[in-house]
């Protein structure tokens, strides 16, 4: 899709969702399972940069970019002339058993720019989930160990062991278990909610003191953390807390496992949210969604001793580091590293964060705005309090969806709206669905 054939605007021409929709929806309510979600029932057709055009021709600015996957922005032309070019060429053979070049430079991109002045090797996966899962496999070969500590508020996907991982059991877990063994939840440094002026170091004590009289330092394979949460609400922990952890870790040979699924490859207006904490170096981090413009791909990238601990074949999978998603990765990836997104991110964060926090001064039901780059929330609270105000927000979210902007929820009192616009969104775009979000909050 070129940049002529979707005009770069939010356009409401019916209802939400329109009758075209409508009716692709009860056709998808008879064929498709009910587990499986549906936040805006409005059935997309085409899309560039950050506009969604359904087929009934509504357009929607795009403040979500499918959950943090096209941040290079939908249909990137570079990305598109990969998969292109990618497809025609040659599919699928199984890395594993006869090997192709995007797979290795994949790799070799991702052991470059990932934080950390060590060795590193990479292995290629197809999902969040499956990279977070590969990572604790590789922990725990390395380690010998088998338990794992994981932090409140977390999310890390819906395969067994990653239920296991998450925070909240609906709707992620309830009725699916029993989960896989070894996983311990640990308190997170969550500053708004925290004791007031609660520092990282801290919030680490009261997590490190969990996993030493409950777990036991000499039994823990690995730390697995999200550097900035994701579906917990886009929670950064006080400073100091990761690195505090990291500490902690590399003193007891515990692996520590940064899970930057969502918080990686620009997202932050850094490759890695990782790059943030002063010294923070994760030995193993787990990326996806970003990292190939909306092709299924994802990694575990890390210390090469680590990543080496297991025996050949231990580690794989029929589709992981696909050809057509490899190229797509080699596309963005190559885009960052010639300059542009990072900054674009910071441009993004010196929109939202301000004017976010301007309605923040005006609407005391805003408790917090807080985030990095192109990955900013708010959380509402009942107005003077922190309890959770859930109302706020899903009236708020509806107001956006019937007016052509998509923005989605998170947080575990599902109170936060989360902003994670592809990167490609203009300087207009940005302000108009701004505009859009500050008149519902007046109507509230
Ligand atoms: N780790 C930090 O954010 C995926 C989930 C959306 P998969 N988050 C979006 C939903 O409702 O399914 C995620 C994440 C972090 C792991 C994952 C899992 O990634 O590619 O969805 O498996």
């Amino acid at each position: 899709m070129s940049e002529t054939s979707v005009a770069q605007e939010r356009k409401i021409v019916t209802s939400i969702p329109g009758p075209k929709s409508q009716e692709l929806h009860a056709h998808r309510l008879k064929e498709v399972s009910a587990g499986v979600g549906a936040a805006l029932p409005v059935y997309i057709d085409h899309a560039h940069g950050a506009i969604l055009v359904d087929v009934d021709g509504n357009q929607f600015i795009d403040l979500g970019s499918g959950i943090g996957v096209v941040t290079i922005g939908h249909t990137n032309d570079g990305v598109v002339a990969a998969v292109q070019e990618q497809v025609a060429k040659l599919t699928h053979t199984l890395f594993t058993v006869t090997p192709y070049t995007p797979y290795v430079e994949v790799c070799e991109l991702l052991n470059k720019y990932t934080p950390g002045n060590f060795a590193k090797k990479s292995a290629l996966f197809n999902s969040g989930a499956e990279a977070v899962e590969n990572a604790v496999k590789f922990a725990r070969k390395y380690t010998g160990r088998g338990e794992i500590a994981v932090f409140d508020h977390a999310y890390h996907g819906r395969t067994n062991l990653t239920m296991a991982m998450n925070f909240k059991a609906m709707p992620y877990n309830s009725g699916f278990g029993p989960f896989a063994p070894g996983v311990h939840h640990v308190p997170m440094s969550y500053p708004f909610r925290d004791p007031a002026g609660m520092t990282g170091a801290e919030a680490a004590r009261r997590a490190i003191t969990y996993m030493e009289k409950r777990v036991g330092a000499a039994n823990l394979a690995a730390i697995v953390i999200e550097p900035i949460q994701g579906e917990g609400g886009f929670i950064a922990p006080a400073p100091g807390f990761l690195k505090a952890l990291q500490d902690f870790a590399h003193a007891n040979g515990i692996v520590m496992i940064a899970d930057e699924v969502q918080s990686g490859i620009a997202r932050t207006g850094q490759w890695f949210a990782s790059h943030y904490e002063d010294g923070f170096e994760p030995d193993l981090i787990t990326i996806a969604k970003g990292v190939a413009g909306g092709m299924p791909i994802s990694a575990v990238t890390g210390r090469a001793e680590i990543m080496d601990s297991s025996h050949p074949g231990g580690i794989g999978g029929t589709y992981g580091g696909n050809p057509v998603a490899a190229a797509a990765a080699v596309s963005v990836l190559r885009q960052i590293e010639a300059g542009g997104p990072l900054e674009r991110a910071m441009a993004i964060e010196a929109i939202l964060l301000p004017r976010l926090e301007a309605m923040q001064a005006k609407y005391d039901i805003i408790g917090d705005v807080r985030g990095r780059g192109a990955m900013i929330a708010i959380e509402f609270v009942e107005s003077g309090t922190l309890n959770p105000n859930s109302a706020a927000s899903d009236a708020l979210i509806k107001h956006c969806h019937q007016n052509g902007v998509l923005v989605l929820n998170a947080g575990t009192y599902a109170n936060v709206i989360r902003f994670l616009p592809p990167l490609a969104i203009t300087d207009a775009q940005l302000n108009d669905a701004l505009d859009v979000l500050e008149a519902g909050l007046a109507k509230l």
